[in-house]
């Protein structure tokens, strides 16, 4: 089994969208753990609606590139995003693959680890509650000492305790 980690991110319907994709994440693989929601001022182009951000952990026996095209973007397909526009503009749901298991390669172009994650707040911090001891493959940091270093844009960020995504504790009656 290996282990992909991801990052979620939603601008349009976010509570709705990033719930639907953990539900249809839960139908393809196996949910190991799914972060706090955030809600994050938006980065690249700021003239649009927050973000809700989270990070999942998943297990599963399909390769990188299969998880991406065979799941990942099927079921941003399902939830309507629409990639015609510009590329950090508004989204309906974004899953991005950014770690598997301790591997260090290249996805069709871009890398693995996504260097967002040593890069972006909205990355690191949802990651680091859900693996803090897990070591990135490149700098040897645990995810609690990578996001340790955002102090600063964690207090720009807002934790939803509002919003829950784990699907079994919010199953209803
Ligand atoms: N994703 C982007 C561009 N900007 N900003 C925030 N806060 N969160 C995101 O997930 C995000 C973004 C492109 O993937
Ligand atoms: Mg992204």
């Amino acid at each position: 089994m290996n282990r992909a980690y991801l990052s979620l991110g939603s601008n349009i319907n976010p509570e709705q969208n990033l719930r639907a994709a953990i539900e249809l994440l839960a139908t393809h693989t196996r949910l190991l753990a799914v972060s706090s929601v955030w809600e994050t001022a938006p980065v690249g182009i700021t003239d649009q609606p927050n973000f809700l951000n989270a990070a999942a952990l998943i297990a599963t026996d399909l390769r990188p590139s299969a998880l991406k095209w065979q799941v990942l973007r099927v079921i941003e397909a399902q939830l309507h995003r629409d990639r015609s526009g510009h590329r950090f503009g508004p989204r309906t749901i974004d899953i991005d693959l950014v770690l598997f298991n301790n591997a260090i390669f290249e996805l069709d172009g871009s890398p693995i680890p996504d260097p967002d994650v040593l890069a972006r707040p909205f990355v690191a911090i949802p990651l680091a509650e859900i693996a803090p001891a897990y070591r990135h493959p490149e700098t040897g940091q645990p995810l609690e000492t990578i996001a340790a270093a955002f102090h600063g844009e964690k207090q720009k960020m807002t934790r939803r305790d509002d919003i829950n995504l784990n699907i079994e504790r919010s199953i209803s009656g």
